[in-house]
């Protein structure tokens, strides 16, 4: 409680600094060049922190796919000028570099809170650093971050990207059984996401784990950096490389899309009965335009990964400028998808959870 309070004394004095700092450089006229443009991008800003609203610095990833394309505008819903807040949004097009310096500048401006969604799960240490010193409250969103101190963040919100993974494995492990097939028979390819984030580690360490299990073999792996034009490049390599490939697995959607583009060029099928030779596609995410193809069962399965995490970093804040304690991780609450309702549900670490069937009447309200 008290520590909130000296926060945000700490920051009406940062923010009463920067304007000063601002308005004396603009009677001045002072610095360098490359100082000047570092005030010129932050003038809108410092105007905006003039008007009582909270301001939050959001280091996004980038526009590699429909889910970050979805998070991007729950984000920018939440927060608006109308609901109280400034919102300085910094997109740092998949390169961690950039993604740092936004966080610098972040402190440099004096926000109340920073909001990162990190690009790789390493290399934070240095610039969380900073922003401790600096006492602004940061919340790690969407992927993990591995740093050496956990007091560098204060909270942490996203998507158990592990327990999806083992959600889909298990799928696969139980419809494979269900239709007989023998699974030292499933040879699996693997387009990852950006090699070293968060969600590709944990997506890839369930595959790992459920092929040593079942006795599946993990053929190959090629990235595919979340994007449908990489995915699809993955794919192609992968088909050309092991033409005994009969499942890919996807660390998200937009690969999905590629990958089934390579397929068709190559000639094969996208499909479920792997038994004749179709090759079984599963992926991340649950994008509208992968519940489709779920119902038609081109994709056979499909992790959910919800996007909308605006509303519960609100929360968060809101919690935190009433000085009320948080929880340090908080999950987002998702399920997974798949072609059949054959397997209604499938137990994870001696959990259950239901599988759902793709209907019209979830396509219609499906939202992205
Ligand atoms: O699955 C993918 C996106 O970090 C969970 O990043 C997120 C992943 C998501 O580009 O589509």
């Amino acid at each position: 409680m008290k520590m909130m309070k000296n926060h945000k004394k700490n920051n009406r004095i940062r923010r009463f600094a920067a304007l000063a700092l601002a308005a004396a450089c603009l009677v001045a006229g002072c610095g360098s060049s490359s100082e000047e443009e570092a005030w010129d991008t932050s003038s809108e800003s410092v105007d905006a922190l003039n008007n009582g609203n909270i301001t939050v610095g959001f280091a996004q990833v980038g526009e590699e796919s429909d889910w970050r394309r979805a998070n991007s505008d729950s984000i920018r819903r939440t927060f608006t000028t109308e609901n109280g807040y400034n919102l300085l949004f910094e997109d740092a097009q998949n390169d961690q570099s950039v993604q740092i310096s936004s966080v610098s500048r972040f402190i440099q401006e004096g926000v109340d809170y920073i909001v990162l969604e990190p690009i790789l799960e390493t290399g934070w240490d240095t610039v969380l650093e900073e922003v401790k010193k600096a006492g602004i409250p940061i919340i790690v969103a969407d992927r993990t971050i591995s740093v050496e101190d956990e007091s560098l963040y204060t909270v942490w919100v996203g998507s158990d990207v592990r327990l999806e993974g083992d959600k889909v494995c298990a799928w696969m492990h139980s419809y494979l059984s269900d239709i007989g097939f023998d699974e030292s028979g499933v040879n699996v390819g693997v387009i990852q996401g950006t090699v070293g984030s968060g969600a590709q580690l944990g997506r890839e360490q369930s595959l790992r784990l459920a092929a040593e299990r079942y006795g599946w073999s993990v053929l190959g792996y090629e990235e595919g950096e979340f994007t449908q034009a990489k995915g699809r490049e993955a794919a192609e390599k992968l088909l050309e490389e092991y033409p005994e490939m009969n499942v890919l697995y996807c660390d998200n959607d937009n690969e999905a899309f590629g990958a089934l583009e390579a397929i068709d060029a190559a000639g094969k099928t996208a499909g479920t009965d792997i038994e004749n030779g179709e090759i079984m596609v599963v992926a991340f995410d649950a994008t509208k335009k992968a519940l489709q193809y779920v119902q038609d069962g081109v994709i056979a399965c499909d992790g959910e990964c919800d996007p909308d995490n605006g509303p519960m970093i609100e929360e968060i804040i809101q919690k935190l400028e009433a000085g009320e304690s948080v929880p340090k991780k908080q999950y987002m609450d998702e399920t997974i998808f798949a072609f059949t309702d054959s397997i209604s549900s499938v137990e994870v670490d001696g959990t259950s959870y239901e599988v759902q069937a793709v209907t019209d009447d979830l396509l219609n309200t499906r939202e992205y």
